[in-house]
């Protein structure tokens, strides 16, 4: 249905004028935080707009598996690796909240999974980038998942009732995430010479992907008018990376480490931290599919795909026993 609605993309946002009555109705319905639910009437573009951005998040929750099982077997101590093996366990689980969130509105699970592996779907960007040692899994932890906490903390707010609930029990979960990559990160910024440069340069290739996570600029953000009319974002790009770096740099400072970005400086007017912009050049390209691993990480994806197909089939023919036993007795 998706790939359908893909090519009947309306742009622009409506004044009230312009709506029909229903259009009306149902705005007035987001502009009173009342909460869609699946059954209730939504224009078309509401529909493709929030498959699109919950299919995108799903996506991004599986393939966000990827950097970090990577580093499962190879985790320093037996507590380090309980503790990621949870985390990418809890990653699986998100991938699922969302996926069922988008059936809500008619999508299905395969669906969306084919548009990923055709390359028809995005993912996040920050999984397109290498994990290279152990000081990369706490910068993740930390980092990444710190900057998605940001995002979705707001987004529990967001006006489709399935996504926002969703949003509410993952959150729970990503703080434990961030919590356990600060921890992680904290071990070998306070320990040898050795770990606390490992730590660093973690941090060096990873705080400007981590800030592009929140997407582009206002200015360039194609979505952002249309979705924040209609609450399905409730803040803006920008707004969120600023308050990201807001919470990010008083940790780092503690951490004795430094921000790969000489811009970096409070601003006592704005009550904000200036901070310079990440390669927007680079941002689009890694998009786009041209990231150091955007070709590894859909290879994995489908590979990981076929190899489960077993697994679906089994559990499709236990079902099917199941139903026809059941029917069989009445
Ligand atoms: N990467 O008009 P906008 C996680 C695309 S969860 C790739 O501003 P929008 C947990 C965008 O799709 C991380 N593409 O777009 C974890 C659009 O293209 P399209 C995921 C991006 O949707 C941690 C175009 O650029 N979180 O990490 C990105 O209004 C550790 C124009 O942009 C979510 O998905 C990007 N970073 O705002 C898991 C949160 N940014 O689709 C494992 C939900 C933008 O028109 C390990 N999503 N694009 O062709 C959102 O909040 C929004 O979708 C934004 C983008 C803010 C990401």
């Amino acid at each position: 249905m998706y790939a359908q609605m893909i090519k009947t993309a309306s742009k622009g946002v409506k004044t009230r004028e312009e709506m029909t009555d229903q259009e009306r109705e149902f705005q007035d319905k987001i502009d009173n935080d009342i909460k869609i639910e699946p059954r209730d009437w939504m224009p078309d573009d509401y529909r493709r707009t929030l498959i699109r951005q919950i299919g995108q998040h799903a996506h991004s929750e599986v393939v966000g598996q990827l950097p970090e099982g990577n580093w499962i077997t190879r985790a320093p101590t037996l507590e380090r690796k309980a503790i990621l093996l949870a985390k990418v366990q809890d990653e699986a689980g998100h991938g699922l909240y969302l996926y069922s969130a988008a059936e809500t509105l008619g999508e299905t699970r395969d669906e969306l999974v084919k548009l990923l592996h055709e390359g028809r779907m995005k993912y996040s960007s920050i999984f397109n980038y290498p994990t290279l040692n152990w000081a990369d899994i706490g910068a993740v932890g930390w980092l990444v998942d710190g900057a998605a906490i940001v995002n979705q903390v707001a987004l529990q707010r967001t006006s489709y009732g399935p996504y926002s609930r969703a949003m509410i029990r993952i959150c729970k979960e990503e703080s434990f995430h961030a919590r356990q990559g600060y921890h992680a990160i904290m071990k070998m910024a306070f320990g040898t010479l050795e770990q606390k440069k490992m730590a660093q340069d973690a941090v060096n290739r990873l705080w400007f992907p981590a800030i592009m996570m929140f997407g582009p600029t206002d200015a360039a953000s194609t979505n952002s008018d249309q979705s924040m009319a209609w609450k399905i974002k409730v803040k803006s790009n920008d707004e969120l990376r600023q308050q990201f770096v807001d919470q990010t740099v008083p940790q780092i400072e503690y951490l004795g480490l430094d921000l790969p970005d000489p811009g970096i400086k409070w601003n006592e007017e704005r009550g904000h931290y200036d901070f310079s912009d990440p390669d927007w050049t680079e941002f689009f390209n890694v998009i786009k599919g041209n990231g150091p691993c955007n070709v590894d990480r859909l290879s994995d994806r489908k590979k990981a795909w076929d190899d489960g197909q077993w697994v679906r089939d089994g559990l499709l023919a236990h079902a099917q026993k199941k139903s026809a036993a059941k029917l069989a007795a009445e």
